[in-house]
């Protein structure tokens, strides 16, 4: 066979395995796995490089609304071709449904939003703020059937959040239609009712968003969601866990026999309260929900990604401009830390922060960080096999990595829309230097290739392996 790509004197890793291939490439896909691939149109010499699947960060949130004045610093385009520059070939982006707002009315705005913006494939998860009869009882179910498989609920935040009777109807709607439900959990009237003892007492500096969201308002909800679940016998994914205590609560509701998957994200292994306790409202940066925790914190973090706790290791990219009366330095914002936008870019940076922190200083293993940044995302969120793995007839999605290359992360670097990164300085052993997305090279040291317009394609999906 000719092939129209060929990647030779690759080590291709995936979740299980790690071997010495070529890769044949036709038309978008992988189509041989061999030693000795010479016919081609183009001939990539991988040697001394990885070969893994491109990242699939399966939590990312690109021009959603965020409240008054406020406006999120990535695009559908740049959040994409940030995501691209760190090594991702898929992001799964929220649509968000506003209170009165029918889901298909939200799913055309989104579209619209990243119809011919993106630079790699996307999707939605549907975030539902307004689960009525008709949406819970016409449209999720057509929706689902239509591959918009995986929806998002909130605990928190008022105008957001749902109430847990609305949560059992929401989850029961997901059981009878096989949709994977994704739960944001914190105690909202726990979080209430600490803003307000705070605000008697004058606490308003960015470092009091961490004490008025403990890891306790946290661990409740996720017990809460874990139980509810367990009533309608459906399984979900925890997002974003920031602590141990949480962690908890998911090996209890596994070992009761629960189908559970967990997230943690790069900001529970690499931030802590304290950055967010600095001069100058610099603490603004940092704050994201849930908060950074502590240094034990970060450890028991860094044990789930090791033993399974975790299933999927996700950006929860969430951007806002610090130095912008439109992002974190909004008038309100400067003044009470409760009209700070929550959330901080990372879906340049959440693959380079794994392997460097994570493979290189030998906490996990090559395969643990493909399940953890790519296949796992492909399995539970339905785009498996086709993504997140390296095998014959998957699209070729393929980051090729070396090990070896020393990286100090700066903002430039990332060329994502907020005007910093929390990681700013910090030193990265291994970087994706070339990005092939359905066989393309979109991404070759440090920038995009493509000449015309993106061509990253939306992807319609199937259920996920939680549910089947
Ligand atoms: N939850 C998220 O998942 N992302 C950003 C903000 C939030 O609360
Ligand atoms: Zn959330
Ligand atoms: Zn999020």
């Amino acid at each position: 066979m000719r092939f129209d790509t060929v990647i030779r004197n690759a080590t291709v890793v995936t979740a299980s395995d790690s071997f010495k291939s070529d890769i044949g490439i036709k038309d978008g896909r992988i189509a041989a796995l061999a030693l000795g691939l010479t016919e081609a149109g183009e001939v990539i010499d991988a040697t001394g490089l990885l070969a893994l699947p491109g990242g699939i960060d399966s939590h990312v949130h690109l021009d959603q609304p965020s409240g008054d004045g406020i406006v999120m610093a990535d695009d559908f385009d740049s959040g994409t071709r940030s995501a691209a520059i760190g090594g991702n070939s898929t992001v799964l982006a929220f649509c968000m449904q506003e209170k009165g707002q029918s889901l298909r009315e939200a799913l055309k705005v989104y579209h619209a939003k990243a119809d011919d913006k993106c630079h790699v494939d996307v999707a939605f998860h549907l975030v539902i703020t307004d689960p009525t009869p008709e949406v819970l009882g016409q449209e999720l179910p057509a929706l689902v059937e239509d591959g918009y498989t995986s929806l998002k609920v909130f605990m928190t935040y008022e105008g957001l959040r749902l109430r847990d009777d609305e949560i059992l109807a929401t989850l029961d709607t997901a059981r009878r239609t096989g949709a994977l439900v994704m739960v944001h959990c914190e105690n909202e009237d726990a979080i209430r009712y600490l803003i307000g003892r705070h605000e008697e007492e004058g606490k308003f500096a960015p470092k009091f968003h961490a004490s008025t969201r403990p890891v306790a308002a946290e661990r409740e909800a996720t017990h809460r969601a874990l139980s509810l679940a367990e009533i309608v016998d459906v399984p979900i994914v925890i997002v974003h866990v920031s602590n141990r205590e949480a962690m908890e609560e998911i090996r209890r509701a596994r070992q009761r026999g629960q189908k559970i998957a967990g997230e943690t994200c790069p900001q529970y292994l690499m931030l802590t309260a304290d950055d967010l306790d600095q001069e100058a409202l610099e603490g603004a940066k940092y704050v994201c929900s849930p908060p950074p925790r502590d240094k034990a914190s970060q450890d028991a973090c860094w044990e789930g990604l090791e033993q399974g706790v975790f299933d999927l290791f996700s950006s929860d990219h969430c951007p806002f401009r610090f130095d912008d009366a439109e992002g974190k330095l909004n008038e309100k914002g400067k003044r009470h830390f409760r009209w700070i936008p929550n959330g901080i870019p990372g879906v340049g940076t959440r693959l380079p922060i794994l392997f460097s922190e994570g493979v290189r200083k030998g906490r996990i293993d090559l395969n643990q960080f493909v399940a953890l940044t790519a296949t796992n995302h492909a399995k539970l969120y339905g785009l498996y096999p086709r993504k997140g793995t390296i095998a014959i007839g998957a699209d070729a999605d393929i980051a090729l990595w070396d090990p070896e290359k020393r990286m100090t992360l700066t903002n430039d670097l990332l060329q994502h829309g907020a005007d910093y990164t929390p990681y700013e300085g910090l030193a990265i052993e291994g970087w994706p230097v070339r990005l092939l997305v359905r066989g393309r090279t979109i991404v070759e040291d440090g920038a995009l290739t493509e000449q015309e317009r993106p061509t990253g394609t939306y992807l319609s999906r199937g259920k996920s392996s939680l549910v089947r």
